[in-house]
């Protein structure tokens, strides 16, 4: 088979976007692997290729570089999907998104599409502190279908209910509420020129996920997926241009991974 046969572009381009240690390299590992490691680092550069349906959806991780701001425009260039990670426990997480973060979306593509993602949700919410994760996502899905498919407004949470987190010794103050999540994505479609009827909703659009116990985690991308899917279809009559990226390869990785210098 000739090399070039064997060469697939991804259709569309996710980015995971914020601050340091929130867990968007925990959230993709859960989603990818069904797994969580306590100590995780983002070594090179790293994106994941999803097969969704006949599509190619390629999911980009910061590579650590957020670390250093280092983190330049092209990595969000022609993105379809932004996901605006912060963590639950610290205030300060999302307001990076803000201040630091958004203005790197300048280049995504005009039609993107931006979810606020609250992660660790399992150190404040004991609804999201069982594993989502052993039995596969159907039971799951069956069994929180409340939880997965109503906006999630929480309180705040100081001293969790005896649990299998808090029972470990975990009871972490919620420091950002839904509704400030919920807030800044109003935000985000102003500063983007978006007007709020014609957008996508922020009670669907803001998630709160624990990629330690895999809570809303299949939620968050899949629901992207699907969003993302008109974005497919218009790229594909244009035509555009995408890095090229040798699937056969990434198949053959255990870590299922491509590794990519950004
Ligand atoms: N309790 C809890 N810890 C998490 C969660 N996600 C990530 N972590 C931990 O937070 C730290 C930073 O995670 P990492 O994925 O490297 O964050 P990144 O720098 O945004 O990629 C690691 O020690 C993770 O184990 C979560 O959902 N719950
Ligand atoms: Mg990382």
């Amino acid at each position: 088979m000739p090399e070039a046969s064997k060469m697939k572009k991804p259709d569309v381009k996710l980015v995971l976007l914020g601050d340091m240690n929130v867990g968007k390299t925990s959230l993709l590992h859960r989603y990818t692997d069904r797994k969580f490691k306590d100590t995780v680092s983002t070594v090179g550069g790293a994106f994941f290729l999803k097969q969704w349906g006949p599509y190619n959806i390629s999911i980009w991780d910061t590579a650590g570089r957020e670390q250093f701001h280092g983190l330049g425009s092209m990595y969000c260039r022609g993105a379809s999907a932004v996901i605006l990670t912060y963590d639950v426990t610290n205030w300060q997480s999302l307001a990076e998104l803000e201040e630091r973060f958004l203005s790197l979306t300048d280049t995504a593509s005009h039609d993107c599409i931006f979810a606020i993602v609250g992660n660790k949700v399992d150190l404040t919410d004991p609804k999201a502190q069982l594993s989502q994760d052993s039995s596969g996502v159907s039971e799951d899905q069956t069994e929180h279908e409340e939880e997965r498919t109503e906006p999630q407004v929480l309180s705040s949470c100081p001293t969790p209910p005896a649990s299998p987190a808090s029972l470990s010794g975990i009871t972490v103050h919620k420091q950002v509420a839904h509704e400030d999540a919920m807030a800044l994505y109003g935000r985000i479609l102003r500063y983007k020129g978006l007007e709020e009827k014609s957008s996508l909703p922020a009670e669907r659009m803001c998630f709160e996920t624990s990629a330690k116990t895999g809570y809303n985690v299949d939620a968050l991308f899949e629901t992207l997926f699907d969003l993302v899917l008109p974005s497919i279809l218009r790229k594909r009559n244009e035509n555009q241009q995408c890095p090229t990226i040798d699937l056969e390869e990434c198949r053959g990785a255990s870590s299922k991974r491509a590794r990519f210098c950004c």
